[in-house]
């Protein structure tokens, strides 16, 4: 569904950042264009929010989802893993490096939680719910239990890997999810934009075209 008017912050919602991150930004290893743009507005959905989890890619060097880790392999393509396809990426927010920081000026001083994904070498993780196999868990539908949130709201990058894999999983989960397509910026690798727009309209997410302010 998507909903041109804006909803109304409570406690039981939460707002998640996902993976604002300098390699995501324009200059860094994974690109997404106009990724930088995604900061302003976060940082003004920061003041509206009570609940704030943030999620940060965070990969050893040599991560399987990485081409350098599969010789003779080309960046972007995909490979069969034993929990199913996998896109190979160019080497990005490896732990501890300038990629791997936060944007700096997002403001990550608001947020309560910290989620960080990709950190086993064997496997990816597009989600902030659960890792590629689709099984082993974050924590976070925990934390979100534990704080009797039942709305998520989501901003960040990339609109459709981490933040569309987040959204579509939060939905199966049964949480009512909203994602702020102003405050998201895409990768659209052979049209995976498009397909993962249209999968969220589907599993019931609501894609919000305006912020709330
Ligand atoms: C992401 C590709 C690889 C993302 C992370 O944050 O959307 N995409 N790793
Ligand atoms: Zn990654």
């Amino acid at each position: 569904m998507i909903r041109k008017d804006t909803p109304i912050i409570d406690d039981n919602a939460c707002l998640l950042v996902i993976d604002v991150q300098l390699d995501f930004c324009p200059g860094g290893a994974l690109a997404v264009e106009q990724g930088d743009q995604v900061v302003p507005p976060i940082n003004g959905l920061l003041t509206l929010f009570n609940n704030i989890v943030l999620t940060q890619d965070w990969h050893p060097a040599g991560h399987y989802s990485f081409t350098s880790s599969h010789d003779g392999s080309q960046p972007f393509s995909s490979i069969q893993m034993p929990y199913g396809a996998q896109t190979l990426w160019p080497d990005h927010c490896i732990q501890n490096s300038s990629g791997a920081e936060f944007h700096p000026d997002l403001n990550t001083s608001a947020a309560q939680a910290l989620i960080r994904q990709g950190y086993r070498r064997e496997i990816d993780s597009y989600s902030a719910f659960f890792e590629n196999d689709g099984e082993t868990k974050t924590g976070l539908q925990g934390w979100l239990a534990t704080k009797q949130i039942s709305s998520v709201y989501l901003a960040g990058l990339a609109t459709d890997y981490c933040v569309a894999y987040s959204a579509l999983d939060a939905a199966r989960l049964g949480f009512d999810v909203n994602v702020l397509l102003p405050a998201c910026r895409g990768i659209d690798l052979d049209g995976s934009l498009s397909l993962q727009l249209d999968k969220m309209s589907q599993a019931g997410v609501t894609l919000l075209e305006k912020l709330p302010e």
